[in-house]
C-alpha cells in the first residue's frame, strides 16, 4: 500500500505535510486523528508511542515520526516535482536549516498560546502572562521571517521547497490564537502567505481538515483507519 499520513485535527502542525504530498504528486493515503479525544487509540502507540502528530506509515510498515524528518523524507523523494535536495549540498543544507528553525524556534514561539488554551482555571495574571510571552515570540518569529523573504520569493530562495509547506501549516496560528494582522507589521511575510493561500494544495489540506473529501490532483487514493492499518504496523 501507498505511504499513510496521519494527520491530526483541529489546527494540526501536520497540515505541512498535507500540502507537500500534494505538492509531490506520488500516490498516498490519510488516517485522520481527532486530537482533541481523551483517550486516543492505544493502537497509535505503535506509530508514534509519543501519541502525536504528524507520522508517515511508509510502504514496509515502519512509521516515521517528526515533521522535520517526515518532510525531509518526501523532499528525498520529490526530484521529479522539483522539490528534491541531494544530501550533501548546500540546498539540503539550507532545507534542514530552516526546517530545523521551524520546527524548533517557531513552533517553540506559540507554546505558551497552546497551553492558554488547554489548561483549564488559570488565573487572570497568568493567562495574560501566557498569552504575552507567546505574542513577543511569536512577532519576532514573523520579523525574522519577514526579512528573509523581503529578499526572496520562497523561503529557500526563487523556487518552493517543502518549507513553505511546513510554514503554510504553522502560520495559521497566529489568525487562530488572534495574535495580530500579518498585513499590518509583516508585509513580506503577508504576500508569501496570500500566496500560499492561493495554492490548490493548501486549498485541499484545508478541505482534509474541514472533512470534506476533495480529489487533489489525484494522488489521494483515500482514507484509511488506525484499525485497518493494524496488520501493516511493525510490532
Ligand atoms: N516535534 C513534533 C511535534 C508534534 C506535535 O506537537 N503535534 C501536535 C499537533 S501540532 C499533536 O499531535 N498534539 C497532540 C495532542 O496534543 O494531544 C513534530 O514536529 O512532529
Amino acid at each position: 500500500m501507498e505511504p499513510v499520513l496521519f494527520y491530526g485535527v483541529p489546527h494540526g502542525c501536520s497540515f505541512g505535510s498535507l500540502v507537500a504530498l500534494e505538492w509531490l504528486g506520488q500516490p498516498y493515503r490519510l488516517c485522520r486523528i481527532e486530537m482533541l479525544e481523551q483517550l486516543w487509540d492505544p493502537l497509535y502507540a505503535k506509530v508514534n508511542p509519543l501519541f502525536l502528530t504528524p507520522a508517515l506509515l511508509l510502504e514496509d510498515g515502519e512509521a516515521l515520526t517528526e515533521s522535520q524528518a517526515i518532510l525531509q523524507h518526501l523532499a528525498a523523494r520529490g526530484r521529479a516535482a522539483g522539490l528534491g535536495v541531494v544530501q550533501g549540498s548546500r540546498e539540503f543544507d539550507r532545507l534542514s536549516e530552516m526546517l530545523a528553525y521551524l520546527n524548533t524556534d517557531f513552533f517553540a514561539a506559540f507554546g505558551p498560546l497552546w497551553t492558554l488554551y488547554e489548561k483549564q482555571g488559570l488565573g487572570g495574571v497568568q493567562q495574560e502572562l501566557l498569552r504575552q510571552l507567546g505574542r513577543e515570540a511569536v512577532e519576532q518569529g514573523c520579523a525574522h521571517l519577514d526579512g528573509l523573504l523581503a529578499e526572496r520569493e520562497w523561503l529557500l530562495g526563487e523556487r518552493r521547497s517543502l518549507a513553505d509547506a511546513y510554514l503554510a501549516g504553522l502560520i495559521r496560528w497566529v489568525r487562530y490564537h488572534r495574535l495580530f494582522d500579518l498585513e499590518e507589521g509583516y508585509p513580506h511575510l503577508a504576500r508569501h502567505v496570500r500566496k500560499l493561500q492561493d495554492d490548490p494544495a493548501v486549498h485541499f489540506a484545508e478541505a482534509i481538515e474541514r472533512g470534506d473529501w476533495p480529489t487533489g490532483r489525484g494522488h489521494f487514493k483515500g482514507h484509511v483507519t488506525l484499525q485497518e492499518l493494524e496488520p501493516r504496523l511493525a510490532a
